[in-house]
């Protein structure tokens, strides 16, 4: 299938009249015996970095697998920022990679009203299905309803980090992963400062901790890894 014809496919799971209803109904029928992917989600504060660490971490992925990416936006601009200026600067392999706009229209929760229906689509037509919720605050925590494995990422030394821990979206998280750790003085201090915490905040149970930087690469073939270790 092109991406024209995915795209064509996912409004029609976004569309709310009857004729695009009759034929998500014959697409949920034709695809009902297919191979369901697994569903990575990406949470976390405006600007923590998700877009950007999206397009930094794909080539590391389409390698192994066709990869959707679903990034669901605050409003109507659907522009895709820095995901699809990054997606432009991937060398060819598009018909390995999918990436989709969606907007919240302003739906608390992180995503958009028909999120679970297009994931339901994507996680059919690709071998790995990537979601990016809008900037989260502490409760929006539906992310953990469409995806197996949520990531929450977080920004060095952002201020009390204790205050994420109480939070919906921390009881949600099966990772966590630190942006923007370009420098390795940087990286160690946050490092450090946010495995003491993590382990107070989930006692008995591991959160694994990412450091990465999409700029400079660090961290990214690792989180890769983990990702596709997870999603196998
Ligand atoms: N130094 C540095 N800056 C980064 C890194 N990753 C992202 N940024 C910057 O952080 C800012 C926000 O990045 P985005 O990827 O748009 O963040 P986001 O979480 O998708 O933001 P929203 O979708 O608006 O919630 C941009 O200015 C990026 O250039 C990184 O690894 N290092
Ligand atoms: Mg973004």
């Amino acid at each position: 299938m092109t991406a024209g014809e995915v795209a064509r496919l996912v409004t029609v799971f976004e569309r709310d009249d009857p004729a695009a209803a009759r034929e998500r109904d014959a697409v949920r029928a034709r695809l009902a015996q297919a191979p369901v992917a697994p569903v990575i989600g990406l949470t976390g504060a405006p600007g923590v970095g998700k877009s950007t660490l999206i397009g930094a971490l794909v080539p590391h992925l389409t390698v192994h697998r066709r990869v959707a990416v679903l990034a669901v936006d605050p409003s109507s601009r659907v522009s895709g920022g820095a995901l699809l200026g990054d997606r432009a600067r991937m060398p060819g392999g598009d018909d390995r990679l999918f990436v989709r706009s969606q907007a919240s229209g302003g739906q608390p929760g992180g995503l958009a009203a028909t999120t679970g229906d297009v994931v339901w689509l994507l996680r059919r037509l690709f071998g790995l299905v990537l979601v990016e919720t809008v900037g989260v605050g502490q409760t929006e925590d539906d992310i953990a309803g469409v995806a197996n494995h949520v990531l929450l990422l977080l920004q060095p030394l952002a201020g009390d980090v204790l205050q994420h821990l109480k939070a919906g979206v921390m009881e949600v998280a099966d990772a966590l992963v630190l942006t923007k750790c370009d420098e390795q003085s940087l990286a160690s201090r946050a490092h450090a400062e946010l495995a003491s915490t993590v382990g107070l905040a989930r006692p008995g149970r591991r959160v694994p901790l990412h450091a990465v930087s999409a700029r400079t690469g660090r961290g990214l073939p690792e989180l890769a890894a983990a990702v596709l270790a997870v999603s196998a």
